[in-house]
């Protein structure tokens, strides 16, 4: 097929008043009439009148009332209109029930609901399914079930009206047997908007949680954003076949299930805060997203960055700024630098693609983010906040780009942009050389920045980089509070002198210089709060990341120095075969027994750097990672872990027990993630007898996973496999747990295996998204044994992509990323890998998601 380019954009040559919209309802055979009011639009070249739409029957058209008979095609129809305003009819009917695709109108186990970004209103009627052509919708719903949503405020039974402009991939329709928990919320103007969640019957105990968030969110963008609500009513589905997390539709958000329910029965610590997280990124799509849209797919980070880094706000402003930060930078580096690292890079905005499904990745959605983060620093919270302003006082109902969101930055603060544009074209993560030296009392940092080649671009031009840094004195006390320099070079020195204010960064403004005595050699600490999404080269000795991890103030990078040790250990275990560093393992004791420290961060400072964290910094270092001896390494320092802290760890795990009611908020969710960090290095000692204590006594889903994920990682808890089976086979979230864990913690020369008989069980139901992913996605996570030498992981994941590649293109395409990493592989594994990825793209239904996706990887 052929690419689509954000060069060839053109402006769609209409414009549309109002969009009326009926629907009958019937699983094989819905009918939907459209009549849509167009006006030539005097910006746009002139074009022939064409209309999207794919796997519709076509019943009739007409055009100011006049039957028509258009020329329609695969992909969408054409016909002669009037060079004046007119008004477009048609009648077409679609099969929900055949939708397996789950794009468009579908069935979800006997409901309807929607699916439209990016282009799934295509398969609903014929329409301009673009993002930059917005109109108001009036929908009316004929059906026979008792819940008939859609967009906008509620006027009739099934009938709704959309004030606001939107594009037809915010379009979303809701049928069913379903109940609502419902609240309300009064706007800072005084306006009450009626809140509800529907879900089956039998799910409303679930939704407390979800209903909560939605509040804090809403209250939330009005004091931080200044953004109010404006419709009457917000309405949030739960749906359990989805191929996303959630969907933004105006008024209407359709949630994965799994994004949506939770009670401390059955939701995970994890699952609370990732519910919290995504109820409010779809809320704040509201503005960012919905009022203000992208102009064309290209622009999808717009939308995308800037709702990410909102919501990453807004969890910070709800738990701890440093623990989160931690986390998304965790997140970043699993999946965005692994995309950036492979064949799979792609710029922010990319300038070319086949299927736009195959864009909603972490380069976009994360990276994204990170080029707001690197804004809000460079200009300033004042800055950012005025930009923001304008953004949204000019674009309000605009259809906008990254050129647009630039240009009020520029226009608030006075700055010039153009190169920090480059974050948003040059793909691959930058790395940022840094070395030191100390000379007669100045202090000096040098940079060298450079991005690896990746496909189709192998040169790169410097970008800006703010680098935050501080520095601390030999006692560990900080001597120069964070201070950020802006790289704008591809080599640039910083220099800092001892001044009658402490260190200073040296230039014309600077404080006087301290006489006397020579100053002592100060510790740099740099890249704090992760302050660009680059990866830090430098010399560092063991010793000083001990120091870091001691005495830094800046949380993140406390962290970040223990978990650079942690990788050091695992580097040199692996290139040198030596027995854990003792260093490491006293300051992990240290780490562990800090009460100071929030239970979250010693919980995350006691997490080993992934494997394929490592296997992607053996590959970097010019080495063949092996993924077995990667998982061995990691196994013998939990092992050396567990010893040395052993006298530690029994206290730490009594201490964080939370006595009363469980409680999802964060500290408590802290101590948990602490204990059960505590409870995996304990079960190495005592041989899982207390984790199969836990299991018995646990009374939340938190504990009972916590329980069975130690005991699954010593090899044991076949008996505890087994009443989690028998206690929650009716519950279908609760199952993809129990499915995801077996397979993701297994053995690297079993997992293949128990993935198999896995996939005859009854339940694994393969059509389900969530189960999809627990099951296959767990066997790819789970790196060594995906990438056993058998080969038996690959053809395991190959032969299911395949399967689904012909039912649901798009949730295949995203997971065949499994294989993204194949050239970092000795010989054997890269052919057996390739074997497998040509045995893909040589199935008979091909998709053009997935076809795409095996082009670009083998490419
Ligand atoms: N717009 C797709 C789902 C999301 O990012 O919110
Ligand atoms: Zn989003």
């Amino acid at each position: 097929p052929q690419p689509i380019l954000l060069a060839d954009y053109t402006a769609f040559g209409w414009l549309i008043d109002q969009v009326e919209l009926e629907f009958h309802l019937a699983p094989r055979a819905t009918r939907v009439l459209s009549k849509i009011s167009l006006r030539p639009n005097p910006d746009a070249p002139a074009q022939d009148f064409f209309l999207h739409g794919e796997e519709l029957r076509l019943i009739w058209a007409k055009i100011n009332g006049e039957r028509i008979t258009p020329e329609v095609s695969k992909t969408g129809l054409t016909c002669a209109v009037p060079d004046a305003p007119f008004v477009w009819e048609a009648e077409v009917e679609i099969d929900p029930q055949d939708n397996t695709a789950l794009e468009g109108l579908y069935m979800s186990r006997g409901m309807y609901c929607t699916q439209c970004e990016a282009e799934g209103f295509r398969k609903i009627t014929f329409y301009p399914d673009r993002p930059d052509v917005m109109a108001p919708f009036k929908v009316r719903i004929f059906g026979e079930d008792p819940v008939l949503l859609s967009n906008g405020n509620p006027v009739a039974q099934g009938e709704w009206h959309d004030p606001w402009p939107k594009p037809a991939y915010l379009f979303a329709l809701v049928a069913g047997d379903l109940r609502a928990v419902s609240s309300s919320f009064t706007t800072a103007s005084g306006k009450d908007v009626e809140l509800n969640i529907w879900v089956r019957p039998g799910d409303e105990d679930r939704c407390d949680y979800g209903l909560d968030a939605l509040k804090r969110s809403m209250k939330w963008d009005e004091d931080v954003y200044g953004r109010e609500y404006d419709l009457d009513v917000f309405n949030i589905v739960a749906v359990d076949d989805f191929n996303m997390g959630a969907m933004e539709n105006k008024g209407l958000n359709i949630f994965n299930s799994k994004c949506v329910l939770a009670s401390p029965e059955t939701a995970t610590d994890a699952d609370f805060a990732r519910i919290e997280a995504i109820i409010a990124h779809e809320y704040f799509h509201n503005w960012t997203g919905n009022r203000i849209t992208c102009r064309d797919w290209f622009q999808l980070c717009l939308k995308e960055g800037l709702t990410v880094f909102r919501d990453q706000q807004f969890s910070g402003d709800m738990r701890s700024h440093a623990v989160h930060r931690i986390q998304d930078v965790l997140m970043l580096r699993g999946r965005q630098f692994r995309e950036d690292n492979g064949p799979l890079a792609h710029p922010v905005r990319p300038e070319s693609y086949v299927e736009i499904n195959n864009f909603y990745t972490a380069t976009v959605y994360e990276k994204g983010a990170e080029l707001i983060g690197m804004l809000k620093r460079l200009v300033g919270d004042d800055g950012y906040s005025q930009a923001l302003d304008l953004y949204f006082d000019r674009h309000d109902g605009d259809a906008a780009t990254i050129e647009d969101w630039l240009k009020v930055f520029e226009d608030a603060t006075g700055r010039d942009l153009s190169q920090f544009k480059r974050w948003y074209s040059q793909p691959g993560t930058p790395r940022l050389h840094m070395s030191e030296a100390f000379e007669d009392g100045t202090y000096t940092l040098s940079f060298a920045q450079d991005t690896p080649p990746t496909p189709g671009q192998d040169v790169k031009d410097p970008q800006v980089i703010p680098i935050a840094v501080g520095l601390l004195g030999a006692n560990g006390n900080e001597v120069m509070p964070t201070t950020v320099l802006e790289m704008t070079e591809a080599k640039q020195s910083f220099s800092f002198r001892n001044s009658v204010e402490g260190w200073v960064l040296d230039g014309p403004a600077a404080a006087e210089r301290i006489s006397g005595a020579a100053p002592e050699k100060p510790t740099p600490s740099v890249l704090r709060h992760f302050s660009a999404p680059v990866i830090l080269e430098r010399d560092i000795t063991p010793e000083t990341l001990g120091f870091l991890l001691s005495h830094d103030t800046d949380p993140f990078n406390k962290w970040e120095a223990g978990r650079a040790l942690a990788k050091h250990v695992l580097l040199t275990m692996i290139t040198q075969s030596t027995q854990p560093d003792a260093l490491y393992l006293d300051a992990m004791a240290q780490v562990a027994a800090d009460s100071a420290l929030d239970p979250a961060f010693r919980a995350l400072a006691l997490g080993l750097p992934s494997q394929d964290d490592i296997a992607q910094a053996l590959f970097d270092s010019g080495q063949t990672p092996d993924p077995q001896v990667i998982y061995d390494a990691g196994q013998s320092l939990r092992d050396a872990l567990a010893a040395h802290l052993e006298p530690a760890l029994a206290p730490i795990y009594d201490a964080m027990a939370c006595p009363g009611p469980y409680s999802p908020e964060a500290g408590d969710a802290g101590k948990r993630a602490l204990r059960h960090g505590a409870l995996g290095l304990l079960s190495r000692c005592d041989g899982g007898a207390r984790a199969e204590a836990l299991y018995q006594a646990a009374d939340n889903m938190t504990d009972q996973t916590g329980a069975l994920t130690s005991l699954l990682a010593i090899a044991k808890g076949g008996d505890q496999v087994q009443a989690f089976y028998d206690q929650w086979h009716g519950d279908r979230l609760v199952l993809d747990k129990w499915f995801g864990m077996q397979v993701s913690l297994a053995k690297p020369d079993q997992a293949a295996q128990v993935a198999h008989s896995l996939a005859e069980h009854p339940d694994f139901d393969w059509t389900n998204p969530n189960r999809f992913r627990a099951l296959i996605g767990g066997l790819a996570m789970n790196t060594a044994g995906f990438h056993h030498e058998s080969g038996a992981g690959y053809q395991f994941v190959a032969d299911w992509l395949i399967r689904l590649d012909s039912k649901n293109p798009q949730t295949a395409a995203r997971m065949s990323t499994a294989f993204e990493t194949w050239r970092r592989f000795d010989a054997d594994r890269q052919d057996m890998m390739r074997e497998q990825m040509q045995k893909i793209a040589a199935h008979d239904k091909l998709s053009r998601d997935m076809g795409e996706m095996i082009t670009r990887m083998l490419d």
